[in-house]
């Protein structure tokens, strides 16, 4: 066991969702150590306790397992549980967490950002629950790592991390588990596998793109072994550290295979896509000229939520939903019909935690193509796959039945996100300053035919432990219940990402059949004025559109 002297790294600062950075920048030596040993030192020491490692298996995920492997040796961690060649998805990290009640896990991803040498790496620690660590931790880590002077590390070999059994690593024992099993199983309680098997061996097909990341284990096992599915309902499921030069994540934009595939009259009945750690979804219906049935992240939730005691897990019904502040209001509609609470939290998974843990809520979602439950504290894209295969199988219903009447009973929210990628800094905190500077104003002004009537910077705090979260996106609500929502990303690596979310109700079922875009211009008009996005940005069209 050695001793390293070390000097702090400016910007170790957790985001959305863990630290991201590029793998370069990982790789510089101390950077990953220095970070880690700030976790160990944040929990107050993690001597005899047990964590989780794993990670989606993207570039320097077998390097970073191994350095953390000898760190936890050294810091006297009892016991490692380590996904067999160093991968667990997000979910399973968030599973095997619970059912093992360890202290946490380290969970290595990027999620849904490019891999490969010149691509991103990312690391995050879970808390007990399974959950992302709330703000408290991630702050406490971050402080922490600006006074590390020292961190400790195994003077040793490489540890066998591909065979499943244990091995020991001075005092501490490594436990290589079957990434896929505990997983596995916790599905097969939540969801009426006879059924989901009944409906594949009548001829129903699906296509599931694993985007050749982390979730291809997971969906050959459960889809194809377990649930009977044919072989080649998977593609791309084999995880590859640069994601075969693909961007792993699931929208139309970059899932391109599944929507081509998903395209014209021999589609699948459905299909799905999943992203890099496996935690997004999503999921698409066959349409009914040549384009597919794109169903919004927003939307999906709110039809789980309506139908969810028709999945065995869910049959006594949900005790709360819970959104994103972007995420549209179609699961509030939903709430509001079954009688039960609707909470609105900032984005990112960590703030759906003490909610799902206190019993409020059962299921969660983001308009990122993200969908969970109180099953683990983790978004879970597999889960979602499931619980549409679920509704398709026990209601005899197509994917567009389920949504054309979801639709009529509740209204159409119409929802789009439009990200504008690469700006500079220091221009996309002009274009939000001046934004909220206008805030006060707002309210009263009509254009393009919407008046607004609330204008605000969102705040969050906490109905279970009662932290406050501010600054966590500018709303702007008009009269009629459309909203504009303008945030900028935490996930990113190079400059900013400007991030604006619009969503539209239209409840009279004779204007439910519009393009997204075009039922949406009046907003997207807005938005371009109320920010001034080309003035300070200099782009008159976003990057990317899901
Ligand atoms: C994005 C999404 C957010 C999600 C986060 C992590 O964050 O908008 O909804 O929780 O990614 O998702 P941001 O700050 O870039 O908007 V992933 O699949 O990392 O695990
Ligand atoms: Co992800």
């Amino acid at each position: 066991m050695t001793t390293v002297a070390t000097q702090p790294f400016s910007g170790q600062k957790p985001g959305t969702s863990g630290l991201r950075k590029k793998v370069t920048v990982f790789q510089q030596p101390h950077y990953l150590e220095n970070f880690v040993q700030s976790i160990f030192d944040a929990l107050g020491g993690v001597a005899g306790q047990t964590l989780v490692v794993g990670g989606d298996g993207r570039y320097h995920n077998r390097e970073a397992v191994q350095t953390i492997l000898k760190m936890a040796a050294a810091n006297g961690v009892a016991r490692v549980l380590v996904g067999a060649g160093g991968i667990l998805s997000t979910p399973a990290a968030s599973c095997v967490i619970r059912k093992y009640r360890t202290l946490g896990g380290i969970v290595l991803s990027a999620s849904h950002n490019p891999g490969g040498p010149d691509g991103d790496f990312g690391i995050k620690y879970n808390i007990a629950n399974g959950g992302p660590a709330p703000e408290k931790i991630t702050e406490a880590i971050y402080a922490r790592t600006q006074t590390l002077a020292e961190y400790r590390i195994a003077d040793a070999g490489d540890v066998d991390i591909d065979t499943v059994g244990s091995r020991q690593l001075l005092e501490t024992t490594i436990t290589v588990i079957d990434p896929v099993a505990d997983y596995a199983e916790l599905q097969q309680q939540l969801f009426d596998f006879p059924a989901i098997r009944a409906w594949f061996a009548a001829g129903h097909t699906l296509c599931f793109d694993g985007m050749h990341a982390v979730s291809g284990p997971y969906a050959h096992r459960i889809l194809e072994d377990l649930l009977g599915a044919p072989r080649g309902t998977v593609i791309n499921g084999t995880p590859l550290p640069d994601f075969g030069q693909g961007h792993p994540d699931p929208n139309p934009a970059y899932a391109t295979e599944l929507i081509a595939r998903m395209s014209g009259p021999d589609a699948p009945d459905f299909g799905a896509a999943s992203d890099g750690d496996a935690d997004r979804n999503m999921v698409v219906g066959r349409g009914t000229g040549s384009e597919p049935l794109l169903i919004s992240p927003s939307d999906s939730l709110a039809i789980l939520a309506a139908n969810a005691t028709l999945v065995p897990a869910y049959q006594a019904g949900l005790k709360g939903v819970a959104r994103s502040m972007p995420t549209s209001t179609a699961v509030d509609a939903v709430a509001r019909a079954l009688g039960i609470p609707a909470y609105e939290t900032p984005t990112g998974w960590k703030f759906f935690g003490n909610l799902l843990d206190a019993g409020m809520a059962t299921l969660c979602g983001e308009e990122s193509y993200g969908t969970g439950s109180d099953h683990v504290r983790e978004k879970d894209g597999l889960w979602a796959v499931l619980f549409w295969l679920n509704l398709l199988a026990t209601t005899g219903k197509s994917v567009a039945q389920i949504v054309q009447e979801h639709w009529g009973r509740f209204g159409r929210h119409y929802y789009s996100r439009h990200d504008f990628e690469g700006i500079a800094t220091e221009q996309a905190d002009t274009l939000m300053a001046a934004l909220r500077g206008k805030l006060a104003g707002l309210p009263g002004l009509a254009l393009n035919g919407l008046t607004v009537a609330e204008a605000d910077d969102f705040a969050y705090t906490d109905p279970v432990d009662g932290s406050v979260s501010r600054q966590q996106g500018v709303r702007i609500v008009f009269a009629g219940g459309s909203r504009i929502v303008f945030r900028l990303s935490g996930t990113g690596t190079e400059g900013a990402t400007l991030r604006v979310y619009l969503e539209r109700f239209v409840s009279d079922p004779t204007g439910h059949g519009q393009p997204t875009q075009a039922a949406l211009a009046p907003l997207i008009a807005s938005a371009h004025e109320i920010a001034q996005i080309t003035a300070h940005t200099g782009l008159t069209e976003p990057t990317v559109v899901t």
